[in-house]
């Protein structure tokens, strides 16, 4: 079989610039063209728009995002990046993707490889075992945030499933107007913000903090904008006039749709810090699969919410009426309803691309909304008419297909080898640290060495890593923090969420089973957190532990397997995967300032096995 080889080089490039000579401006209809000669016009192919904002942003291949990878399933694929950045380094992360027997090119840098070096490449070469929806995107420190992500699919050999019209990527992620790295040094040094510059900090209420309609909030809210395959508007409340800019946005063309024609779309949350609804006017969602495996049985909804990491597959049927267009629409779970966290996309139709008229389906109590992969039971009430109008189908609705199912994993009699509760915390700051984001009130560190730690596994673990103490207290420790499990153990994670943010959790190296979930108990009325789950316990120094009513901990409640899942304040959750890829995987939250700040563990699987199956590439 050949081997399927791609290029992939990471620069600074401006948004709204001309190969970075001459700033580009947006008109009122959306043109792009030079900023004194609005004669000379340029193509939305031709300039990295973002949401309008000139900007430094990083990219791969000049776009943004970077290019779509499409390989086939058992593929050999190869991927060279290149750092062509004058003084970071970086290392790129195939989200989603095993590696089975090749941890080396899990692109966590300074644990699989060494960060790329300014001027010096790496080359990831892996087999795509797994069908579906993955992302690549930078793994160091805040990136992604600045720009390095884009999509990658791996397709099946044959297709069994010809009814398919067509398919479309999008990649969605929350963006920022500021240089991303300044903001997350400054918020892991001192926990603070600035949105404009550091003089702001002096005057308060100048950030938008973000707080969800369940009452749990986040902090890291400075996003202007969010975009829809690197295009989108952002809303300036000081503006006088127009308070939008006019950049172009995304258009997913489907002018030939047959009646009827049915279109996947693969939908990635590529962002930093929210959780993103997607809906489509007129146009229900037949959502198929999630993290690339498929569920038991479709779900048909409204709405779909994706947490950040999270890919789902969805069929959408070409409408009757083919002669308009329609409103793509990406929202935030923003109690507020703030004007900057809305972004719009075209499904479009026609054969020019009129602006969409299309309003979203008006949900009442009547004829309430599907809302799935909600993180709570309640959603709402409804900001308009102060009513009940969504359906929630949280993950206990979703269920994974039955050949993808582990039965040993879902036994519930079965002890795993190794069981550990991670205890989702903030540690609280001092007057000598900021707070941070933790498991059980350790912060990840590195450990400073020369070598990455995948090569030399075992010594670095008992060298480095964090001692054994009585944890819940919160000393504000930070250690390379992990867990060991031999080859063949079935590990078992316990996760408690004793934060008032809500994490969006990811293993690399394994998918793992969701075995049991128990979301927090809301007010029925006004649907903000009333209590945490009753099936756990935590005491005041937030150390948890589950109660065993209702056979907390020990009775499952469901079958779902995925590669990254959300867990809301209130919470818990038990995962269990098979330790069968010998390696040193990161179990960690994908919200990018909390993974930076130290909400991450290393699993450590086989570590005498690592790169047994084949010589050792150095
Ligand atoms: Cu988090």
């Amino acid at each position: 079989m050949s081997i399927c080889s791609f290029e992939l080089r990471a620069t600074g490039a401006m948004t709204m610039f001309y190969k970075n000579l001459f700033r580009v401006v947006a008109t009122d209809n959306g043109t792009l063209c030079h900023y004194e000669d609005s004669s000379q016009t340029f193509s939305m192919s031709e300039i990295i728009t973002a949401d309008g904002y000139p900007k430094l942003v990083y990219v791969f291949n000049d776009s943004l995002p970077g290019p779509v990878l499409h390989v086939y399933q058992n593929q050999t694929v190869r991927i060279r990046i290149h750092n062509d950045f004058p003084t970071e380094s970086l290392s790129v992360h195939f989200h989603g993707i095993r590696q089975v027997n090749t941890p080396e090119s899990d692109g966590v840098g300074r644990i699989t490889q060494l960060s790329i070096l300014s001027g010096s490449s790496f080359q990831h070469e892996f087999v795509a075992l797994d069908t579906g929806t993955f992302w690549y995107h930078s793994h160091v420190q805040s990136q992604t945030a600045m720009g390095l992500l884009g999509g990658f699919v791996v397709h099946p050999r044959k297709v069994t499933n010809q009814e398919e019209e067509g398919e479309f990527v999008l990649v969605l992620n929350d963006w920022q107007h500021f240089y991303t790295s300044e903001q997350h040094h400054l918020l892991i040094e001192s926990g603070q913000f600035y949105p404009n510059s550091l003089e702001s900090l002096k005057t308060s209420g100048t950030i938008d903090f973000f707080e969800a309609v369940d009452g749990s909030r986040a902090a890291e809210a400075l996003v202007t904008s969010i975009l829809i395959n690197g295009r989108g508007q952002y809303f300036d409340p000081h503006a006088e006039n127009d308070r939008s800019s006019t950049t172009p946005l995304e258009y997913l063309r489907v002018v030939s749709a047959p009646s009827n024609g049915i279109y996947r779309l693969r939908l990635i949350n590529g962002g930093s810090v929210f959780s993103l609804k997607f809906s489509i006017d007129d146009h229900p969602l037949k959502v198929i699969a999630s993290d690339g495996i498929p569920f038991a049985e479709p779900m048909i909804v409204d709405q779909l919410i994706i947490g950040l990491g999270e890919r789902y597959d969805v069929l959408i049927t070409a409408t009757i009426n083919r002669a308009i267009n329609y409103w793509i629409r990406v929202d935030t779970m923003d109690k507020n309803n703030n004007p900057r966290w809305h972004a719009r996309a075209i499904l479009q139709y026609t054969t020019n691309t009129i602006m969409p008229t299309s309003k979203p389906r008006e949900c009442t109590t009547n004829q309430p909304c599907l809302i799935l992969n909600c993180p709570f039971t309640q959603y709402g009430p409804n900001i308009a008419d102060n009513a009940m109008s969504l359906i929630c189908l949280t993950p206990l609705n979703l269920t994974t297909h039955a050949d993808h199912l582990d039965r040993d994993l879902l036994d519930e009699t079965m002890i795993p080898e190794v069981r550990k509760t991670l205890q989702l915390t903030i540690v609280k700051r001092t007057n000598k640290r900021a707070g941070f984001e933790s498991f059980n009130y350790i912060g990840m560190k590195y450990p400073s060495i020369d070598k990455p730690v995948l090569y030399n596994a075992r010594h670095v673990r008992e060298n480095y890593a964090c001692p054994n103490r009585l944890l819940g207290y919160d000393t504000g420790e930070q250690c390379y923090h992990t867990i060991v499990a031999q080859y063949n153990d079935i590990v078992e994670l316990i996760l408690i969420n004793h934060d008032d943010d809500q994490h969006p959790l990811h293993l690399h190296g394994s998918y793992f089973h969701i075995v049991e979930l128990g979301l927090a108990q809301l007010n029925s009325t006004t649907g903000q957190i009333k209590a945490d789950n009753p099936n756990v316990y935590c005491n005041e120094h937030a150390q948890c532990s589950c109660t065993k009513a209702n056979g907390a901990c020990e009775k499952n409640n469901m079958r779902l397997v995925k590669d990254t899942v959300q867990l809301p304040k209130g919470g818990y959750m038990r995962v269990r995967f098979r330790a069968t890829n010998p390696g040193v995987w990161l179990f960690h939250c994908h919200t990018e300032p909390h993974l930076d700040r130290g909400m991450s563990i290393n699993i450590h699987v086989a570590e005498d096995q690592i790169f047994q199956s084949k010589k050792v590439k150095q």
